[in-house]
């Protein structure tokens, strides 16, 4: 029986010489009798075919299971997703092709396992020094923030491609940034932005990370104190700021100092791009509500999503971030700890442009080449398609249809459009392959569609041309094509980010999972490989990198801390462990091993300040040891290697049995100690 391009196709991801499992009739085909592949004994094949059928499998479904299917303890995923955790304020780290989750990441909010949150003063101070009561005053009022909404991952790159040092995520409740250090997988700092209430798409890195970019969603009320009319002088009221935050090439660290914002309208800046290649220097902002609707629905007001939706066109923001970054050293004004350059000055300078984009418009990106800028227009059938060359040519000639209210020139939409595809309804974002195809989401129509770019990838009428459309399930948000937004995208597979999943899974109560579905991008036409529920919030953006562009550290140098990456001052080695009274409670140099805390007995006096300096001994991969301590909420994790501080006060009198919270060898469960409050 001649085999199917599938079956061949299957055949190659098998390996070569090995099983050839699939086909039209199901019907199991053994591979070579030359062959020396581990998987091609005699007889298995037969197996595998009663396998499938006592499953009742489809052949496309082994066909799937062989593309996504990762022997145990082998490492065959070829790429890593970093995806939001929305709501859950974490980063979730997902295997591709197998969608195996393999790792959270506690960043907003406080997580349990990896003691983030919980006593340890590395994490402890990230979170509280994510909210910044001196310039957000609320913040004073209602305390640290204790969750974030993350939306947008963005990976460092060095000259536009994936670099696996820093991942950088926003929370777009609260207008606030993290840094991930890739080395431990752990968050290292979280900036309250200044002037900025809440945040949306804005974050990417420019193409060799000399900045994250991070901009306002719901713009900021200027001046508080004015809260009480705002509304009804929205135009004057609020603002938009788009900030490049500097990032420390040494420790991926945002700096404040070095750091620089651009004052904008208050239309509500969306989603954000970076230029590159032909394109560096530029960053693009699409926007929505530029009618500044701001409700009052129950007075008789226009609904906001009605008033949101009035204008045919709303504006992508066209950024000179090079100059600005140049302006912003002379010509602006320090606002609450942050250098911004105002709007007049952005105007007066070049620095900043606006073009009409379609109706509701949602998603800006940037294609390899730097040369296309992919708009969605969620209101609108049409994907449509800016070319750089267009808008600095326009700009250069002041072909400009109009100022806005805010003087800023709006490029005239001809001049700067290079295509528009017809692709369906509720076009979103926008990822790209290697050869000049683009993939946008639509939410509306729940399908990815894949259409071609123009020059130099497509020609004449072959270019922007709807060429593939696949249903998924259902409701895209985002999209992402492995490493799909840097200069050298690797193809493969896409994942679609679904926001519903209704009957996909089993039903787990009211509140249903989201919906991860791998597409595999290299046949003629896409198809599902598989789905995978995610339950623990809702994903937005997703960036897909290369595996083996990650390097990281499967144990600390002895004595780390992961806040500073360094040796601790306090980090404590064999024999050195020791109590000692301070003039206000007592300082505790501890180590920890399997299978013993020591001192394994801590007194201490009602009222004292309890000072723990912990170090995990330990030089072995995954030998890892919790420490927490009953009733006062502390619960940290020591990795191998780390060294941690928690401080406390011992204000609640009484015996308290801390243990290791993992379980590390045979004597875990007397891996205990007391403290003892008297
Ligand atoms: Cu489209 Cu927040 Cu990126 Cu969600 S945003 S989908
Ligand atoms: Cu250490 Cu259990």
């Amino acid at each position: 029986m001649p085999l199917s391009r599938r079956e061949l196709l299957t055949g190659a991801a098998a390996g070569a010489g090995g099983l050839v499992i699939g086909g039209v009739t199901g019907t199991v085909i053994g591979g070579g009798e030359d062959d020396g592949g581990a998987g091609a004994a005699t007889g298995l094949g037969g197996q595998a075919d009663a396998v499938a059928k006592a499953r009742d499998l489809k052949p496309e479904d082994v066909t799937r299971a062989l593309k996504t299917f990762v022997p145990p303890g082998e490492h065959k995923d070829e790429f890593f997703l970093f995806a939001s955790g929305g709501h859950s304020g974490q980063i979730l780290v997902i295997g591709v092709p197998s969608m195996r989750l393999l790792k959270v990441i506690g960043v907003f909010s406080p997580e349990p396992w990896q003691g983030h949150g919980y006593g340890a003063d590395s994490s402890d101070l990230v979170i509280k020094q994510g909210t910044d009561p001196k310039n957000k005053p609320v913040s004073a009022a209602r305390g640290p923030l204790t969750w974030g909404d993350t939306h947008h991952p963005a990976l460092s790159e060095t000259k536009g491609e994936y670099d696996g040092r820093w991942i950088y995520i926003n929370d777009r409740a609260n207008g606030r940034i993290a840094m991930v250090d890739l080395r431990d997988f752990k968050t290292k700092q979280i900036v309250d932005v200044p002037n900025l209430d809440s945040s949306h798409g804005g974050v990417f890195c420019t193409p060799n990370s000399e900045y994250v970019h991070i901009s306002t969603m719901s713009p900021t009320l200027v001046d508080p104190t004015k809260a009480a009319n705002a509304l009804e002088n929205f135009k004057d009221n609020f603002r938009g700021y788009s900030s490049f935050m500097a990032i420390d090439q040494k420790t991926g660290r945002m700096d404040l100092a070095k750091s620089f914002q651009i004052e904008l309208p208050p239309y509500t800046q969306d989603l954000a791009d970076s230029g590159k290649l032909a394109s560096d220097g530029w960053v693009f902002i699409n926007s929505y509500n530029s009618e500044m609707a701001a409700g009052g629905n129950l007075d008789g007001g226009k609904p906001i999503e009605v008033g949101a939706s009035a204008n045919d066109f709303d504006f992508m923001h066209i950024i000179n971030w090079k100059k600005a970054e140049t302006v912003a050293q002379s010509k602006s004004k320090v606002i609450n700890g942050m250098r911004v350059i105002p709007l007049d000055v952005a105007v007066s300078e070049g620095i900043l442009y606006l073009a009409p984009e379609p109706k509701s418009p949602h998603g800006v990106d940037v294609a390899p080449n730097g040369q296309y800028i992919s708009v969605g227009g969620k209101l609108d059938p049409h994907g449509t398609i800016y070319s750089i060359d267009k808008i600095t040519t326009a700009i250069k000639n002041s072909d400009f249809e109009k100022k806005d209210q805010y003087g800023i020139p709006v490029l005239k939409l001809d001049s700067v459009v290079a295509g528009r595809v017809e692709v369906g309804l509720g076009p979103l974002h926008t990822q790209y392959d290697a050869e000049g195809h683009g993939y946008i989401s639509l939410f509306l129509d729940s399908a990815v569609a894949k259409f071609t770019l123009g020059e130099p990838y497509f020609k004449g009428d072959q270019a922007f041309k709807l060429v593939d459309k696949l249903p998924v399930h259902y409701n895209i948000g985002h999209l992402v094509a492995m490493e799909g937004d840097t200069v050298k995208p690797a193809g493969k597979y896409l994942v679609a980010l679904n926001k519903w999943s209704i009957d996909r899974f089993p039903v787990v109560g009211t509140l249903k999972p989201q919906n991860f579905q791998l597409v595999d991008l290299t046949g003629e036409k896409m198809e599902i490989l598989t789905d995978m529920p995610i339950g623990i919030g809702e994903p937005h953006y997703t960036q897909g990198i290369r595996a083996d562009r990650i390097k990281a550290w499967e144990v600390y140098p002895v004595g780390t801390n992961p806040l500073t990456m360094e040796k601790d001052p306090n980090a404590t080695a064999k024999g050195g462990e020791k109590i000692s009274r301070t003039a206000d409670g007592v300082e505790v140099w501890g180590t920890v091993t399997r299978s013993q805390f020591k001192p394994d007995q801590i007194r201490v006096k009602k009222g004292d300040k309890v000072t723990l300096h912990l170090t995990n001994i330990e030089t072995t991969p995954d030998a890892t040891h919790g420490f927490s301590i009953p009733r006062y909420n502390v619960n940290i994790s020591l990795d191998p290697g780390e060294a941690v501080t928690t401080e406390f006060v011992a204000d609640a009198q009484g015996t308290f049995a801390y243990y290791c919270t993992e379980f590390c060898s045979a004597l875990h469960l007397e891996m205990q100690g007391w403290l003892v409050v008297s």
